[in-house]
């Protein structure tokens, strides 16, 4: 495989932006390689511009859970673009889409609209913090919330990535604010409310962490986490900027039967446009301006472009009647596929998987649960295998702590064309 366009678009792109990149973990510094510039997309396919074909299995980090440049999303896109790009004013697509989510995600009774992920869990706390007037947050070691200054403290993704899970120009005051408890343990939640519980606004969590590489929430660690916010009256936050309709139509709360006080969602309502939600019960979002005293505004915010393909796709998820059933069992499939693999190579690893977001985990450890778990993998193996897989025409996650999604485009035939690519890859580690 050639990568010579690659290169030379890389080397154009650091004289000018910081990087080369505008999100970091796309630099594949972690995977010791030149990123590869991606020109076009469709399916389960993409195309970098050395004319390299890859089956996709980063999906722009989870949304296209059909695949790239669905027909009627595509469609849905482009009727309204003759309409008009952005109105900055209010539009029944806003209204449509609101239904939707209400309707499809089981705790939101009101949600408000806005640009990313990020901005929706900025939004959640801030909106958590004014109705509760507490000034603190509980988050968890390596679970990423997007870029947010509250966030970046022992932050997942591109900072664990990158070795940055604290960032410089976050003020020691808003990191104070922040305090972290152990992902699946309990106990490390209860000593921080026994200790300052009355001082708690709100839990933030990734019902399924996926940022440290997927780490699967214990049987009861989501529901201990519901009765610690009831008994001290804090908000729970689910996070489900991934696991919002990936894991069901009601996503992680509606597979797990527990149910947050405020949900942040991102990435697949957009269809593949920027956008992000949050929401909640009319009691916490109608502190929202205008009505409450709660502030949050954005000029793109509803734009009629990314709510047209976010209404598409929430469509097509809710009138699929077998969608998730066959994420699942094609997820299975290929889980399978590379356990059984990892065995005949003799290679130490195992995979954490829910539904369609999976991780395969380079390490000697039995279980992987919890962020000081994940640090142990053999990232450099990681970045090895991502290698060999690469050349043999399949994306991955450049980073050994991200997650592995299949989409609805993936076939069988594809999967067991991956096991069989996979195979070899690891024999060749
Ligand atoms: N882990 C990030 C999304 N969940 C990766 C995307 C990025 O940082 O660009």
């Amino acid at each position: 495989m050639q990568f010579t366009k690659s290169i030379e678009a890389f080397k154009k792109a650091q004289e000018i932006i910081p990087g080369g990149v505008n999100s970091p973990v796309r630099a594949f510094k972690s995977v010791k390689m030149n990123p590869v510039f991606i020109s076009k997309a469709k399916g389960a396919y993409i195309t970098d511009i050395d004319g390299n074909v890859y089956l996709d299995f980063v999906a722009s980090w989870g949304p296209l859970i059909f695949g790239h440049a669905h027909d009627t999303i595509l469609a849905a896109i482009n009727e309204a673009a003759q309409k008009g790009t952005s109105f900055g004013a209010p539009n029944e697509y806003e209204t449509e889409m609101a239904e939707l989510i209400v309707d499809m995600v089981p705790s939101i009774q009101k949600v408000r609209m806005v640009n990313s992920g990020t901005e929706a869990t900025m939004s959640a706390i801030r909106l958590a913090r004014g109705y509760t007037k507490r000034e603190c947050i509980v988050k968890f070691a390596g679970n990423y919330h997007g870029h947010g200054d509250s966030f970046l403290i022992k932050a997942g993704s591109g900072a664990i990535t990158l070795g940055l899970p604290d960032s410089p120009g976050v003020t020691s005051s808003t990191a104070m604010d922040t305090l972290t408890a152990e992902y699946n343990n309990l106990n490390s939640v209860k000593a921080l409310f026994q200790e300052r519980g009355k001082e708690i606004a709100a839990i933030i969590v990734e019902p399924v962490a996926g940022n440290m590489g997927v780490v699967v929430p214990s049987k009861d660690f989501l529901q201990g986490l519901r009765d610690i916010c009831t008994q001290y009256g804090a908000l729970l936050i689910f996070d489900e900027v991934i696991t919002g309709f990936r894991l069901a139509k009601g996503g992680a709360q509606e597979y797990f039967n527990v149910m947050p006080d405020l949900t942040t969602l991102g990435k697949i309502i957009g269809g593949g446009l920027p956008v992000g939600a949050y929401g909640g019960s009319k009691e916490i979002m109608d502190m929202l301006a205008p009505i409450g005293p709660v502030y949050q505004a954005g000029t793109l915010s509803g734009n009629p472009l990314a709510m047209a393909a976010g209404i598409a796709m929430l469509k097509l998820i809710r009138n699929t009647t077998d969608f998730h059933s066959e994420l699942e069992r094609k997820a299975a499939k290929l889980e399978k596929g590379i356990l059984n693999n990892l065995k005949e190579a003799g290679v130490n690893g195992l995979i954490n998987r829910v539904g369609s977001m999976m991780t395969l985990f380079f390490t000697n450890e039995k279980q992987i649960t919890s962020y000081d778990e994940a640090m142990k993998s053999d990232a450099d193996r990681y970045a090895k295998y991502f290698k060999l897989s690469l050349e043999n025409g399949i994306y991955l996650a450049p980073s050994q702590y991200e997650c592995l999604f299949i989409s609805y485009a993936h076939t069988d035939k594809e999967i067991e064309d991956v096991i069989a690519k996979n195979l070899e890859a690891l024999k060749n580690l």
